[in-house]
């Protein structure tokens, strides 16, 4: 069990990069808020307590591994590498900008990214690749993968999900970001997918459900998939699309939506009210 105040310490961190979204979101620009912010108690938790990353050795071949499957919710993932201290906070401002380091989708120029994602469906696949690798090398580093709700209507995550469960591959775990929207209406308005624990079950992984926002839950689900030996795990986390933002929470416009000014103040007069309760 998680000590309290680690946990208070990693909502903080949760809390800052949100903060961080806004800053590299800004006024009058498209930005994907929603499935970013959907994201950010799993990424304080993966950057700041679980994953064996140092940013002086982002190459280390025994450092664990996260593949951002949902690219799109790329800023959350700069947030944390960010935060980490692996580039310049300056270059958040320079975000989605020709020749910066952090472009619109993750991409190899950008310290601690893992691989190129935004085509849904084929974070799983590379997962995969590079945790049967690790297992030759006998390495004791894990692979992590994020996938969203919309993208579990991608075939090729489904064949991956077969050979893993074939391969008994252990050293990976799988988050599903299951907020319920995706980028034009509900998830279950546009493709039915019900019964998603029962799917990942029947493929063979195991299958841990939680609260997606509660830090406490995402440290004891990562713990027991760690522990589980001979199968990989995914972690099913109920989460809300825009969350702490109370204009954005399950709603589809802030998918990839554009602040206003006005909008783009009440979203720090929230997340100040969020720091004024922690
Ligand atoms: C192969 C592919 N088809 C379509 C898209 C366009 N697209 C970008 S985001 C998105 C919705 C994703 O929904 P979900 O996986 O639920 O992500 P979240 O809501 O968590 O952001 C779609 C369809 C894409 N990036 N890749």
């Amino acid at each position: 069990m998680l000590p309290e105040d680690k946990k208070k310490e990693l909502a903080r961190t949760a809390l800052q990069l949100r903060y961080d979204l806004l800053e590299m979101i800004g006024v009058g620009v498209a930005g994907h808020l929603g499935g970013s912010s959907s994201l950010a108690e799993l990424m304080a938790v993966l950057y700041f307590y679980k994953m064996n990353i140092d940013k002086g050795k982002l190459k280390d071949p025994n450092r664990d591994r996260l593949v951002l499957s949902k690219g799109h919710a790329a800023l959350i993932q700069y947030a944390a590498l960010c935060e980490k201290g692996c580039f310049p906070r300056a270059e958040l401002k320079r975000v989605k900008t020709l020749h910066g380091l952090l472009q619109g989708h993750p991409d190899l120029t950008t310290p601690g990214i893992e691989a190129v994602t935004g085509s849904l469906g084929q974070g799983l696949s590379i997962s995969l690749g590079m945790a049967l690798a690790l297992r030759l090398d006998k390495s004791p580093a894990r692979v992590y993968t994020i996938m969203g709700d919309g993208e579990q209507s991608e075939g090729q995550l489904w064949e991956a999900a077969m050979a893993a469960a074939n391969f008994n591959v252990d050293n990976l775990t799988a988050f599903l970001d299951w907020n319920k929207v995706q980028a034009t209406g509900k998830t279950a308005d546009i493709f039915r997918i019900p019964d998603l624990d029962k799917k990942w079950s029947g493929f063979g992984w195991n299958v841990i459900s939680i609260k997606g926002h509660d830090i406490g839950q995402i440290v004891d689900a990562t713990e027991k998939a760690e522990a589980l030996k001979g199968k990989p795990s995914i972690i099913i986390m109920d989460t809300i699309k825009g969350k702490g933002f109370s204009f954005a929470e399950g709603n589809p416009a802030y998918h990839n939506g554009i602040f206003t000014e006005e909008v783009y103040k009440q979203a720090y007069r929230e997340l100040d009210a969020l720091k004024a309760g922690l």
